[in-house]
C-alpha cells in the first residue's frame, strides 16, 4: 500500500478527519502528500484553556489522574495504528513507531500514580507553636510545542503530567506531522469523553507555523511553554517566555558522545553504536554524534562500525528488516550534504524520499561541524589517548544533552559519572547515549535548555509552590527573633 493509502485507511480508523484545510502532510517516505489539517486560532485556545484552567485545578488530582489512564487505555488498543502512522509521516521504522508510543503509555501509568503523590514537605519552624509546610499548586496552561522525530511521545510526557498536575495543554505539534497529532487528539478526545463532563478546552491542539507558535509563545495566559527543538528555536522561545516572566522547560539540541575505554566490551559497545548513531536515521535529539574511542581499540571498532553501517538496511522505514527509515526532507538532505559533500551516499530506496546511508567521519580535532548538531546520521570518530583526555572531549561542545561510557573498569565509569566527568543532564555506563526509559528525568545542559521533563520529579515543573507558615499559638513571635513590640 502507498503511504498516502495506508495513512488516510489509518486516519479513518482512527475517526480522523484530514482531507481539508491549509496545512498538508508529506510522508518522508515517498514525498506524496498524505493529509491537510486546519491551522488553529492561538488566542481562541489559551483563552478557552485559562478558563479551563478554573475549574481543573479543583478537580482532586487522583480524579485527574483518572482521565490521564483513561487515555493511556485509549492508547494501549491503538498502539499498533498509531505507531504505523507515526511511521508514515515521520519516517521512523515500525518498531520505532511501537516505542514511541509505548513511552505515551509508560508515561501515562507513570502520571497516573503520580497523581496521588504531588507530595509536599513538613518543615521545621523556628518559631513555637508554628507549623511550616509546602503546597503544590496547579500552575495554568501549558504549551507544548514539539518536533516531528517523536511527532507523539513528547507531547504525551508534557500532557500526562501537566494534567494530573492541573493544568490544561495546547499542543502545537511540528508542522512537519500534524496527522500523528490529530489522531492522538481523537484518542484524547476519547477518553475525555469517557471521564465524562471535562472542562471545555482542557486539551486542545492548535496547528500552524511559527506565527502560530510565536503568538502563544507570548500570550500571558499560557503559565509554562514546553518547548522540543533545535537550539535556534530554544534561543527564540527562551527570551520571549522570560519577557513575561513566564516559564519555560526547553529540550533542545544535542551532541552526544560514547566514549569506548580498553576493557570495554565491543560487542555490546558496537550494536549500541549502531542503534545510537544510525537508529532514527540520527533524528533523534539523543542520537550518538561522536565516537571517542581509545587509540588502542580504534580500528578494529571503527572497522566493525563501518562494516555495520555499509550493511544496514535502508530503505521504506514499514518493510520489516528496515533499521534505518528517510530522513524527514530535502532540507534534512541538504543539511547533511554540506557537512558530507560528496561523501554523501544516497540510497535508491523508495522514489520521492531522501535516503541516505549512514557516515562514519574520522576528525583529526572536535571543531567545526563536530561542534554542531547535523540531524542526520553522521558519525564523527576522535581519537583518545588518555581518560582525562577522551572527558574532556566529552564535555568540549556547546551542547549537554546525553553521553555514555564502554568500560568494564569501575574507576572509569565512576569517574565518568562524577562531578568531575560528563557534564550532560544523561550519562549512562555499556549502553549508548539513546533511548532513555521515562522513569527518569529527561532534558540536559548547556546549549540544550536546562529543562527536565518525563520522569523523577520533573513534575515540579508544571506545578507552583506554596510554602505555608501556620500560627496555632496565642503569641506572634516573629522570625529570626526580630523584636518588633507594640508600645502600651
Ligand atoms: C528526542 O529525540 O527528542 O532517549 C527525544 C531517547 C528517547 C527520547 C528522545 N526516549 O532517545
Amino acid at each position: 500500500m502507498s503511504p498516502a493509502q495506508e495513512a488516510s485507511s489509518i486516519l479513518q480508523e482512527l475517526g480522523v478527519d484530514a482531507t481539508s484545510g491549509d496545512l498538508a502532510s508529506r510522508s518522508p517516505i515517498d514525498g506524496s502528500e498524505i493529509g491537510k489539517v486546519l491551522i488553529g486560532d492561538p488566542a481562541a485556545a489559551a483563552a478557552r484553556a485559562a478558563k479551563a484552567f478554573e475549574q481543573w485545578r479543583i478537580v482532586p488530582a487522583p480524579r485527574r489522574g483518572e482521565l490521564v489512564r483513561l487515555l493511556g487505555e485509549e492508547l494501549r488498543a491503538a498502539k499498533e495504528p498509531l505507531a504505523r502512522l507515526v511511521s508514515i509521516e515521520s519516517g521512523k521504522i515500525v518498531q520505532e513507531g511501537l516505542g514511541e508510543v509505548q513511552e505515551m503509555i509508560d508515561i501515562c501509568d507513570f502520571a497516573v500514580g503520580l497523581s496521588r503523590q504531588l507530595y509536599g514537605l513538613t518543615i521545621a519552624s523556628e518559631r513555637p507553636n508554628h507549623r511550616m509546610m509546602e503546597q503544590w499548586h496547579p500552575l495554568g496552561p501549558v504549551l507544548v510545542i514539539s518536533a516531528f522525530n517523536f511527532p507523539v511521545a513528547v507531547w504525551a510526557w508534557n500532557a500526562a503530567l501537566a494534567l494530573v498536575c492541573g493544568n490544561p495543554v495546547i499542543w502545537k505539534p511540528s508542522e512537519k506531522t500534524p496527522l500523528t497529532a490529530e489522531a492522538v487528539m481523537a484518542l484524547a478526545g476519547r477518553a475525555l469523553q469517557r471521564f465524562g463532563e471535562p472542562p471545555a478546552g482542557l486539551v486542545q491542539i492548535v496547528q500552524g507555523d511559527r506565527d502560530v507558535a510565536e503568538a502563544l509563545v507570548d500570550d500571558p495566559r499560557v503559565a509554562l511553554v514546553s518547548a522540543t527543538g533545535s537550539t535556534a528555536m530554544g534561543a527564540v522561545v527562551g527570551p520571549r517566555v522570560a519577557k513575561r516572566f513566564g516559564r519555560v522547560l526547553l529540550e533542545l539540541g544535542g551532541n552526544n558522545a560514547t566514549i569506548v575505554c580498553p576493557s570495554a566490551d565491543l560487542s555490546l559497545a558496537e550494536r549500541a553504536i549502531l542503534f545510537s548513531a544510525a537508529g532514527t536515521a540520527g533524528q533523534r535529539c539523543t542520537t550518538l554524534r561522536r565516537l571517542i574511542v581509545h587509540e588502542s581499540i580504534a580500528d578494529r571498532l571503527v572497522g566493525r562500525v563501518k562494516q555495520l553501517f555499509a550493511n544496514v538496511k535502508v530503505g521504506d522505514p514499514r518493510d520489516l528488516d528496515t533499521l534505518v527509515g528517510p530522513l524527514i526532507d530535502e532540507a534534512a538532505f541538504e543539511g547533511m550534504r554540506r557537512v558530507l559533500s560528496d561523501r554523501i551516499e544516497r540510497v535508491d530506496a523508495v522514489a520521492g524520499g531522501f535516503y541516505v546511508r549512514p557516515s562514519v567521519i574520522e576528525a583529526d580535532a572536535q571543531q567545526g561541524t563536530v561542534l554542531q548538531e547535523t540531524f542526520a546520521p553522521i558519525l564523527y570518530v576522535l581519537r583518545y589517548r588518555d581518560f582525562e583526555e577522551a572527558i574532556a572531549l566529552n564535555n568540549a561542545v556547546p551542547q549537554g544533552l546525553s553521553s555514555s561510557i564502554f568500560t568494564n573498569d569501575l574507576r572509569e565509569a565512576e569517574r565518568f559519572l562524577s562531578a568531575a566527568g560528563s557534564d550532560c543532564g544523561i550519562a549512562n555506563v555499556n549502553i549508548g547515549p539513546s533511548g532513555a526509559e521515562i522513569g527518569g528525568a529527561f532534558g540536559g545542559e548547556k546549549e540544550t535548555g536546562g529543562g527536565r521533563e518525563s520522569g523523577s520529579d520533573s513534575w515540579r515543573a508544571y506545578m507552583r509552590r506554596q510554602t505555608n507558615t501556620v500560627n496555632y499559638g496565642t503569641d506572634l513571635p516573629l522570625a529570626q527573633g526580630i523584636r518588633f513590640d507594640v508600645p502600651p
